[in-house]
């Protein structure tokens, strides 16, 4: 057993020498960027591997979720979680768009769709919501929302990647799902991202949108933006493809072994699973309840000491960072669950590369 610092993630890579004919092939054709080889070959194979019909690559998930927004031309009031990575509600910002928070279901931690409508004014044009560590948001309750007042549905699946229901793929809900590639996310091209788009059309306009909004060599049609993966980052997908089954054989592996460990911990509580039926493990979340000896912020303190470096994904709200404070949606009297998760959370170190028996110290320290 070592005492080498754990984080609540590591990059999965690929052996470097499977990489190297990729580039020794990028370094012989000269083609760097714009819409290459590596790109066009990487959006058919992981539109084949996801189960979805056209993707659209971006440089990074933050980007897609910009352009996602500028596509479907969203504008006014947009309902979303607080309970999110920051950059969910930055792209509304950056977009001149006002976030709406509204607060969360308790038990999959996801936007709750029973609180949606109250939050609709003649203003909201859509919904943003997102898949909290890759569990399935309730998209048929969301959906019957936005069919009922026209509202367009973005699905914020940056922790989603390869997750189905019991229809298939969970990125085919809503008008438009984006996922991330970050280098914390399941599959990494280092950074990177996508767009799901529904159709071949769809798809043409994300990919105008993404090159300043060139058609052809002389033609402008709208005021895109350079959200363009370049073809390093292309074939590095694409070896990644390759490994992603291991990589999630693994962490399916570390997430039944945290189950079993902690399970019965008192004051420990361990998220429920959803409704998919493959699931990615993207993050292991615990709640640190009040029968547990330590506050949650003690036990994040405890482990750090001994080199465990987990996380409180999400905490703060992001509706308490100063951007967003004097918004009307913030008050925590109407975010009551998020606010109260947000103080219980730590997401436990989750990668393919732990080792079991870095498991069975994390799982020994958290046992009172
Ligand atoms: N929507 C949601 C719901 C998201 O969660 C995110 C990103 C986005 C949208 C935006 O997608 P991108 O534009 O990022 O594609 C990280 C990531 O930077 C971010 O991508 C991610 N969500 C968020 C949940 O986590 P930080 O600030 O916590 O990352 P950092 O650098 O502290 O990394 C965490 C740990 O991972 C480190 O302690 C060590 C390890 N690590 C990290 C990196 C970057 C490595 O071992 N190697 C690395 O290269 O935000």
């Amino acid at each position: 057993m070592s005492n080498k610092p754990l984080y609540v993630t590591q990059p999965h890579l690929p052996p470097l020498e499977e990489f190297i004919p990729y580039l020794e092939h990028i370094w012989a054709n000269k083609r760097l960027t714009n819409s290459g080889p590596f790109h066009q070959q990487l959006e058919q194979a992981l539109a084949e591997y996801l189960g979805v019909e056209h993707l659209a690559l971006f440089a990074n998930g933050t980007l897609a979720l910009l352009t996602a927004l500028q596509a479907l031309r969203i504008s006014g009031e947009v309902i979303t979680t607080p309970y999110s990575f920051v950059a969910t509600a930055h792209t509304l910002l950056w977009n001149e768009i006002q976030p709406v928070f509204v607060d969360i279901d308790p038990h999959s931690l996801n936007l709750d769709p029973k609180r949606i409508e109250a939050a609709i004014t003649p203003r909201t044009t859509a919904i943003l919501p997102v898949h909290v560590y890759g569990n399935p948001c309730d998209v048929e309750a969301i959906q019957t929302i936005a069919d009922n007042y026209n509202l367009k549905v973005i699905y914020d699946a940056a922790h989603a990647f390869g997750v189905q229901d019991q229809g298939g793929s969970i990125l085919r809900h809503g008008d438009l799902s984006v996922l991330s590639f970050h280098a914390t996310k399941v599959f990494n091209t280092c950074e990177g991202g996508a767009i799901i788009c529904p159709d071949a059309k769809s798809k043409q306009h994300i990919d105008h949108l993404k090159n300043f909004g060139f058609v052809g060599e002389t033609t402008v049609v709208a005021s895109g933006i350079n959200g363009k993966m370049n073809e390093i980052q292309s074939a590095l997908g694409l070896l990644q493809l390759k490994h992603v089954d291991q990589a999630l054989a693994r962490r399916h592996a570390i997430d039944g072994q945290y189950r079993e460990g902690l399970g019965t911990t008192p004051g420990i509580r361990l998220l429920p699973r959803g409704s998919q039926v493959v699931d990615n493990h993207a993050y292991f979340p615990i709640l640190v309840d009040d029968a547990y000896p330590l506050s949650r912020d003690q036990l994040y303190d405890k482990l750090k000491a001994e080199e465990i470096h987990g996380r409180r994904y999400f905490y703060p709200l992001i509706t308490e960072f100063p951007m967003y404070r004097g918004l009307p949606s913030v008050q925590a009297t109407d975010l009551t669950v998020a606010t109260e998760i947000s103080k219980r959370v730590i997401c436990l170190p989750m990668y393919p590369a732990l080792s079991d028996d870095d498991l069975s110290r994390i799982i020994q320290l958290l046992i009172p």
